[in-house]
């Protein structure tokens, strides 16, 4: 499995869902299968796609879906662990494993070595987990993921090929376009985010 081709099933399944997605290919692969106000583009943020997801996750009711990468997951795997205390029904992780840290040299990541992010997710309690290794099992799980409570943590086994062209993303303009499709409630702090969060009020 490809994660370009990946990435179009994941657009195809998920309708008006926000996207929070993973620095480098994964963030460049989801602007060309398909830009849209709802894909919050990380950048340079190595290790926060997930964390940035959660709070999101906490702060609405709609399903968020995590897109992050099993290199930059690793540099902060306390996020795994921080899901499983949380457990947001609404949220969806889909890991593209591809064994490396492809955009700065195709490194050997751990999970080439024997490292397994799925059974990592189960230890840390995350209730409802996946590994899928082509297009139709990803397919299958994903509809089941967003019919069904999460958090969902989904391991997506994928062949690196070349990589596409950088996406031009401007973080500030990812930031304003991603708020302005969320409603302005007086309480919701994706779009007014110095107000509490419902998990904390
Ligand atoms: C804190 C930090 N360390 C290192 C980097 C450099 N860097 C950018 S992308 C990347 C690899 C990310 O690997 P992975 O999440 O597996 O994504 P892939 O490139 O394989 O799609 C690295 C090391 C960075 N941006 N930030
Ligand atoms: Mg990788």
């Amino acid at each position: 499995m490809h994660r370009f081709e990946a990435t179009k099933i994941v657009l195809e399944q998920i309708g008006n869902r926000p996207i929070v997605s993973n620095l480098g290919p994964t963030t460049d692969e989801l602007w060309h299968a398909g830009h849209r106000d709802r894909n919050f583009y990380t950048w340079g943020s190595m290790g926060l796609c997930s964390s940035i997801a959660l709070g999101m996750a906490l702060s609405t009711d709609e399903q968020v879906v995590s897109l992050d990468g099993d290199g930059s997951l690793l540099m902060n795997l306390g996020t795994i662990a921080t899901i499983g205390r949380e457990k947001p029904q609404n949220l969806i992780v889909i890991v593209w494993d591809n064994e490396e840290w492809g955009q700065t040299g195709h490194q050997s990541s751990h999970t080439a070595m024997g490292t397994d992010l799925e059974r990592v997710a189960q230890g840390c309690g995350i209730p409802r987990t996946a590994k899928v290794t082509t297009e139709e099992q990803l397919e299958t799980v994903l509809k089941e993921a967003l019919n069904t409570p999460g958090p969902w943590f989904i391991v997506a086994k994928i062949e690196e090929t070349e990589h596409l062209p950088y996406a031009p993303i401007e973080p500030e303009m990812t930031l304003y376009r991603f708020r302005a499709t969320f409603p302005r409630a007086s309480t919701n702090p994706l779009t007014e985010p110095w107000r509490r969060s419902k998990k904390s009020s």
